[in-house]
């Protein structure tokens, strides 16, 4: 049946109209209906091994024109509302964004369940289905307020099942209720699935207060999503939520292996289970038991398991690496607690140096530890970061296994960040090399010819320009922000936190101003633009959120300012804000401390949309340097070892420990005025005295993340990157290089290496 038939009849039995007598939300529906069941009706792909990446995040954003793009209907579906008057970009606005993640993590595993379904491999994802996504972000007096954020619908992606299974708690049992969304590939005929298990009943209302009774727990167990936060409260509902992912992922595993026709002593020939990170760690005991209460021994039972469990670290802060009580594991899962005791005691007996223990002194139980004895892989996310594990962090660890060890380095899906958010650009690739990079993103490198093509580099400035003009107008009809499309837009979007330095661009900022007051103007006009949120619970983010906000409503208010320099701050920066920010930029900011951005995925999407990087010799970035060469990106600061080696108080230990000193920087004449600017009559007219003075000294005193240590040469690298702007032809070449390199930062190639070193599905 033709399209435009099958939209007729979908809107005719929902609505009991035609298409063009539908609203925008009523059409969105319709193909939201349609499209459904177009992916639904796809079969797997063939194969005798299946992967699970288990996933406490899946950030997929909105999924309408990521589906029909890969169903190959998007320029169908487009001219089909095209004849009705209606806009595709309109109807598309009215899709809620699913927020089930916090930031990179979730968001990669969203590229990869698209990548693996784009090379026809097997596998899904498991997850929970959170009722209500990461919060709602809004400004209330340059401060970050959090909403709750209901994204589901009547109608929404999620495809009920019909499974359920029984998941048992210390004392009750809840049912796990299967919805699934299907992921299609691009390029083939066949889609993969989204598992996400929820309660049965969930309460309308998100989470409030931390005291919670099991019958609150039986509703509310999916009712949010944790932020990535340094607070202690409420974790163990965490673990609640964590046993409830795993128990039912691995209980569908082990039912799917059985109609699949396969003996529980062949798990691990026909499964695999990628543990993105520890916060799904517990299925490696709860593979364990279900396999023991069928029968297993436990001898046979762990060597299945270690066949066919992998893990991916994505982070080197200490803060961060999970470690629960063996009490909240008494209390949420007691039938674990022997399994992992018994895994404890037999690790500590091959391998007795306290270090590598899974069961600590304080009773503490190290995930990262228990996934890395029991699992057959670990790697990192990026060259730098896998190296910083092997050497550093996880030293132990490769010494007893070195085998295990390996690196991925992160990719993203260039379909959504460069085919669907940056139409133009992908038609004059298209022109220029045609379509095949979409799924062999390798052939990017042949713009590599055009790099003296006029007409290619003219229409890449005009793309970029067209895309800033955009952008502008949605800031303006979205959040009254009003922008000079003509400025530099220089773009820091991710996470807010200390160690990407957020405030290390705010005393970028604070600096121009210093200097256009003085009467010394810019190269060319510059608009910073930041986008992001902070866990509620981080106080010191929070605080630098206040800065950048108040920076940006002084500067407003300067008619000498405002002409050469602009502060925005995106409020609710989410992943759709990302589509449109991403495609304007011309410098991307990727400034986090050598040694800490494990890998970064942001660095790339920007990278793919010819912005030029502005960074540290972090993560990725040390990989896109290598990539388009020293002249297409300009990084500056301390490097990794340097870092870590201070940290580790080599030299003059401080203190705290450190051999860094901030105020040896903060003295620094250069550096003095800029941060004592935080407490500047100007700035406290603004802002909250006690919080600019707290941030303020914590900059000069303490500045964990070592902003001092970096911001002369930040500033210098910076100021260079605007004055090169000028040249609007060698600017154009370097975009063309970034855009031809980026290739390698395709999730596809992440997904291929994983395929071949770890899955093996194929
Ligand atoms: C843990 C316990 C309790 C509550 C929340 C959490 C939690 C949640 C999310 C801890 C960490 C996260 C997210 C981490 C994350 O996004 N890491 C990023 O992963 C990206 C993909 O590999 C990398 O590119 C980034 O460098 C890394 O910071």
């Amino acid at each position: 049946m033709q399209l435009k038939e099958q939209l007729f009849q979908t809107t005719q039995a929902r609505f009991g109209c035609a298409p063009d007598q539908c609203d925008d939300h009523q059409l969105y529906e319709a193909l939201l209906l349609l499209t459904r069941s177009l992916a639904q009706a796809r079969p797997a792909p063939a194969g005798t091994r299946k992967l699970y990446y288990f996933s406490a995040e899946f950030l997929m954003g909105k999924l309408l024109s990521n589906n029909l793009l890969a169903l190959g209907i998007h320029s169908q579906v487009k001219e089909l509302l095209a004849d009705l008057g209606r806009d595709l970009g309109v109807i598309e606005s009215m899709e809620p964004e699913p927020s089930l993640g916090n930031g990179g993590l979730g968001r990669l595993a969203a590229c990869f369940l698209d990548s693996i379904a784009a090379l026809g491999l097997p596998g899904d994802g498991v997850g929970l289905n959170y009722h209500y996504g990461l919060f709602r972000q809004k400004f209330d007096r340059n401060r970050q307020v959090e909403i709750p954020d209901p994204w589901l619908e009547a109608d929404s992606w999620l495809i009920p099942t019909g499974v359920v299974f029984d998941v048992p708690f210390g004392g009750f049992t809840l049912k796990a209720v299967l919805y699934d969304i299907a992921i299609p590939g691009a390029g083939n005929e066949c889609a993969n699935r989204l598992h996400l298990f929820d309660v049965p009943e969930p309460a309308g209302q998100p989470w409030v207060g931390i005291d919670f009774e099991k019958g609150d727990i039986a509703h509310r167990l999916t009712s949010f999503l944790y932020p990535d936060d340094s607070d202690e409260a409420g974790r163990l509902l965490r673990v609640y939520q964590q046993y409830f992912m795993v128990s039912a992922g691995a209980q569908l595993i082990l039912a799917e292996l059985e109609s699949r026709g396969y003996s529980l002593d062949t798990l691990a020939d026909h499964v695999v289970v990628q543990i993105n990170d520890t916060h799904p760690s517990m299925v490696i005991p709860e593979l364990i038991r279900l396999l023991t209460a069928r029968g297993m021994s436990f001898d046979d039972a762990l060597d299945q398991v270690r066949r066919t469990c992998a893990y991916t670290n994505h982070t080197i802060l200490a803060e961060a690496l999970e470690k629960w009580p063996l009490s909240f594991i008494e209390k949420v899962a007691p039938q674990l607690v022997p399994v992992i005791q018994e895994l404890d005691c037999r690790m500590k007996q091959a391998h007795p140096d306290p270090k590598v223990a899974i069961l600590d002194e304080q009773n503490l139980v190290h995930m990262a530890h228990m996934d890395i004895h029991c699992g057959f892989s670990v790697n990192g996310v990026a060259a730098l970061h896998t190296e910083i594990l092997k050497n550093s962090e996880l030293k132990h660890f490769c010494d007893l296994y070195p085998e295990k060890f390996n690196n991925k380095t992160n990719g993203v899906t260039l379909r959504r960040w460069l085919e669907a958010c940056n139409p133009e650009l992908a038609s004059l690739i298209d022109s220029c090399i045609g379509a095949d990079w979409r799924t062999d993103a390798s052939k990017l490198e042949e713009l590599l010819a055009f790099q003296e093509d006029d007409k290619v580099l003219d229409r890449l400035l005009e793309i970029k320009q067209a895309n800033k003009n955009q952008l502008c107008r949605l800031l303006w009809a979205e959040q009254g922000i009003e922008l000079d499309p003509q400025s530099i837009f220089d773009i820091q979007v991710k996470r807010l936190h200390e160690y990407k330095r957020q405030q290390m661009n705010a005393l970028y900022i604070i600096q121009k101003y210093l200097e256009i007051k003085a009467g010394k103007l810019p190269e060319q006009p510059v608009t910073v633009l930041f986008g992001a949120k902070a866990a509620p619970a981080y106080v010191m983010a929070k605080r630098i959120i206040h800065l950048i906000l108040c920076l940006q409503k002084l500067i407003d208010q300067d008619p000498q300012v405002r002409p050469w320099l602009r502060v925005a701050m995106v409020e609710n920066y989410n992943v759709t804000w990302a589509e449109r920010l991403i495609p304007a930029c011309d410098i991307s900011e990727q400034i986090s401390l050598a040694s800490k951005e494990a890998s970064g995925t942001g660095n790339m999407k920007f990278m793919a949309n010819g912005a030029i990087t502005l960074g540290t010799l972090d993560g990725a970035n040390v990989e896109i340097a290598q990539l388009v060469g020293e002249a297409n990106i300009y990084t500056f600061g301390a490097q990794s070892d340097a870092v870590i080696r201070m940290y580790a108080g080599e030299g003059d230990k401080g203190p705290d420990g450190r051999s860094y000193h901030p105020l040896d920087y903060y003295h620094r004449p250069a550096v003095e005025r800029l941060v004592d600017f935080l407490v500047s009559p100007e700035l406290l007219a603004i802002g909250d005295p006690t919080e600019l003075s707290l941030l303020w000294k914590d900059m000069k005193n303490k500045d964990w993340f070592m902003a001092l240590l970096d911001v002369e040469a930040y500033i210098s690298a910076k100021d260079q990157a605007i004055k090169d702007y000028a040249d609007r032809r060698t600017w154009a070449q370097r975009m063309l290089v970034n855009i031809a390199k980026s290739g390698y930062f395709s999730s596809d190639r992440t997904i291929q290496q994983y395929n071949e070193d770890i899955w093996k599905l194929k």
